[in-house]
């Protein structure tokens, strides 16, 4: 059957930014799984500002229509999109990802919802392409909600795939890559912590999965010999969270002679001079670490489980081996007061980090420290899946949980920022350049974005 998967706007929702995005990976991957499973799959990413979608949809004339999307600006587009889609074509509007995932019954609730898959969705798609198509009843598909006569019905829950290695490798050539910012894959899913603030707790369920270090090579070795670039991100929450399997991958690319630049996410926790050796050894020049705050009161309060002379550690460590790193902070958490702030404000700005970015801190659905600002009074929610995208607040103060005002948060917020970034400024440029030396075709995107988007340029720093 014809499936159309569509990315709404991802970044600018009032659609002005020309700033190229990563690539839709969710897509990617349940497309993967459809195309193997003999059906006509599509997608259309509304960031790359191409065609019109209501075209698309008459060119093609879907049997089902997926959208994906988080908590964010992004709602209100895929709000559109569903619109469009139900006044173009007769499909099932079936919706993914973080967001529907966190708040399912809100999400059917919204009329321009017919089914919400929560959680991994590739196995669900699957069946609900079987489904649509024969048009058998929906009631045995785990892992979804949808509506029949009027009435919500809710199914089991999806079991996790317990071999990543069992799913086929990410549609990569559905999509112009050379369009999007970066190569940014994903070769593990979720991770084994607890952070108050962050949706994995509840999404994936503290459980970590990865694929093998062969699978992981195997698509390094395709996107390279196809696209001939040798940057790449892994986007994974915590990609250094299995030691061996880490290990495994650096050395199959310094075996096998893949010459590349990397960058990852990883937890201060997690490094030491050893492993960060051979990371470096193997290509890795920047690590993303989440370091939040520099008030241990904080760092205690948020369940982080790590502490401020542990950052200090890791981060020096990098800056020893010449890894740049790069550290995202949480400001304005619930309790924290102008000293804890000031602390996070002076630790930040002491570290020898490449790269920053401090965002005021949103309660995101699903988390535990999102059920405490509520149940606590400190934030009333959106009760609407339409209240949602339109809730005008993604850190820019306007929602504010802390004991600061919102003014001094973000004034903290800039400089902060632009400490770090004032003083790496030739550093960037120096780094822009030799990636457009090296002839990355993502150079001019990343060059891009690194000077059009502020917001944007984070992703590349
Ligand atoms: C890359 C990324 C971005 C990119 C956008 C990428 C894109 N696709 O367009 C950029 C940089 C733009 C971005 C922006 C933001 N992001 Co972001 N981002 C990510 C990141 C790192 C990876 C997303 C991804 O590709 N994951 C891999 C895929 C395979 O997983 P997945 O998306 O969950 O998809 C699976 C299932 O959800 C499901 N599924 C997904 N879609 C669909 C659709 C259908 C039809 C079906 C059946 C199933 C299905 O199946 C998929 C395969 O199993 C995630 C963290 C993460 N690891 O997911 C954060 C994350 C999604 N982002 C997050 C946030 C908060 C934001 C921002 C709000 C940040 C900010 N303050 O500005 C903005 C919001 C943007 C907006 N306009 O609304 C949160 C979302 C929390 C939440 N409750 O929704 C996450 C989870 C990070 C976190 N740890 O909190 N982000």
């Amino acid at each position: 059957m014809k499936v159309l998967l569509v990315q709404p706007y991802n970044l600018d929702y009032t659609k002005t930014s020309k700033v190229p995005t990563p690539a839709p990976f969710a897509l990617i991957c349940l497309a993967s799984v459809l195309r193997d499973n003999g059906h006509d799959v599509h997608i259309f990413d509304r960031n790359l500002q191409e065609a019109s979608l209501e075209g698309e949809i008459k060119k093609i004339y879907p049997d089902m229509v997926g959208i994906t999307s988080f908590t964010g600006p992004m709602i209100l587009d895929a709000l559109e999109v569903a619109k469009i889609a139900k006044d173009t074509a007769d499909a099932p509007i079936v919706w993914g990802g973080v967001h529907p995932s966190m708040l399912p019954i809100q999400t059917i609730e919204n009329p321009y919802v017919d089914i919400v898959a929560v959680g991994e969705g590739e196995q669900t798609i699957l069946d609900l392409a079987y489904a649509i198509e024969r048009n058998k009843p929906l009631e045995g598909i785990n892992g979804i909600l949808y509506k029949e006569n009027g009435k919500i019905h809710t199914n089991p829950p999806r079991q996790f795939v317990t071999d990543l290695d069992e799913l086929p490798m990410p549609a990569w050539d559905l999509i112009d890559l050379g369009k999007y910012s970066s190569v940014q894959l994903f070769t593990s899913r979720g991770c084994p912590h607890n952070c108050a603030f962050c949706y994995n707790k509840k999404f994936y369920n503290c459980k970590w999965r990865g694929r093998s270090s062969e699978k992981v090579i195997e698509e390094i070795s395709y996107l390279k010999s196809k696209y001939k670039t040798r940057w790449f991100v892994f986007g994974d929450d915590n990609f250094t969270c299995n030691r061996k399997r880490l290990r495994d991958i650096c050395n199959g690319l310094i075996d096998e002679g893949i010459d590349l630049y990397w960058r990852c996410e990883s937890r201060v926790d997690n490094v030491n001079s050893e492993i960060l050796g051979l990371m470096k050894k193997a290509g890795c020049h920047v690590i993303y670490f989440g370091v939040e705050s520099g008030s241990q009161r904080i760092l205690d309060t948020i369940d982080k489980r790590i502490t401020t002379t542990k950052a200090i550690d890791a981060i020096n460590l990098c800056s020893d081996l010449e890894i740049a790193s790069s550290a995202a902070f949480l400001i304005g958490l619930p309790t924290e007061t102008e000293e804890d702030l000031m602390l996070t404000k002076r630790f930040a700005l002491n570290l020898p980090l490449w790269g920053i970015t401090v965002k005021i801190y949103v309660p995101y659905p699903g988390t535990d420290l999102y059920d405490y600002c509520v149940s606590s009074g400190l934030y009333n929610p959106p009760q609407s899946l339409e209240e949602w995208g339109r809730a005008s607040s993604w850190g820019d103060a306007s929602i504010n949980v802390s004991d600061v005002p919102s003014d001094v948060l973000e004034s903290v917020r800039v400089e902060i920022e632009e400490g770090i970034k004032n003083r790496n400024i030739p550093y960037y440029f120096l780094y822009s350049m030799r990636r457009l030396f090296d002839g990355d075709f993502t150079s001019i995107n990343a060059f891009k974005s690194l000077f059009e988007d502020p917001g944007v340029g984070d992703e590349d720093r």
